[in-house]
């Protein structure tokens, strides 16, 4: 560190003890391992037809334990995941959702974004949101909980979101990233404070039995990478 760095502050807390880095031995080849993943990871789909099957707290509790080791800015960790089971909560939920929405779709979207929404079949009524058994609300934390700073905050919670997907489909699970605009209404209903604000709302279960999907195609690797070798 040069002489300018380290006198700027003469009072700043000391470095972290350092332990040896255990790293992750996927027992594969690196070409084989991310091949077996990225096999997973597309028959990932989002989901609009939830049964009410039940899925444990404990899965739960795992999926976001997943999701909470994102990486974040300067370690903040600056996300809450609010997981909401409970029924009443769901249809309070389900009501002021469906309320933004109709009035996304009646007259707050421009003809361009219903344009790209038709082919998906979207529309306000939610009912996932009463039927799947979770919703987790997922809260960016704009101060931590004593105060402090948080640093890269949406680049953080939307990592951490992610992989919290990632975890939902690995569990063999479903969910939708659902984005009720505006969404202040879940910080009353769920009754959080200031510090937090919502991000994005994940239902969670199983699909509908007779759950269908839009066939629709994801870019090829040469639309989305670019090479420089
Ligand atoms: N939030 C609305 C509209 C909507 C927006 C996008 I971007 C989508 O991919 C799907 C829907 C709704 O949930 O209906």
């Amino acid at each position: 560190m040069s002489e300018s760095e380290s006198s700027r502050f003469a009072d700043l807390p000391p470095l972290l003890p350092h332990v040896p880095l255990q790293p992750y031995d996927p027992g594969l080849s690196p070409e084989e391992a991310s091949r077996r993943y990225y096999e997973v990871m597309r028959q990932r789909r989002s989901v609009r037809m939830f049964s009410d099957r039940p899925v444990s707290r404990e899965t739960i509790e795992q999926i976001c334990l997943a999701g909470g080791t994102a990486p974040s800015g300067a370690h903040k960790q600056p996300w809450r995941f609010v997981c909401v089971s409970n029924p009443e909560l769901k249809r309070r939920i389900r009501e002021a959702a469906e309320a933004e929405e109709r009035e996304f779709y009646a007259r707050r979207a421009s003809r361009r974004w219903l344009e790209d929404l038709s082919p998906l079949g979207t529309d306000s009524d939610k009912p996932f949101l009463e039927i799947a058994p979770w919703l987790i609300i997922v809260f960016q934390m704009v101060k931590t909980d004593d105060g402090g700073m948080v640093y890269y905050r949406e680049e953080s919670v939307g990592i951490a979101t992610g992989m919290l997907i990632a975890a939902i489909h690995q569990a063999g699970l479903v969910t939708l990233t659902h984005t009720p605009s505006p969404m202040k209404f879940l910080s009353s209903v769920l009754n959080r404070p200031d510090h937090e604000r919502p991000f994005l709302l994940l239902p969670v279960g199983y699909p509908a039995d007779d759950c269908v999907v839009p066939d629709m195609e994801r870019k090829p690797l040469d639309e989305i990478v670019v090479w420089e070798e």
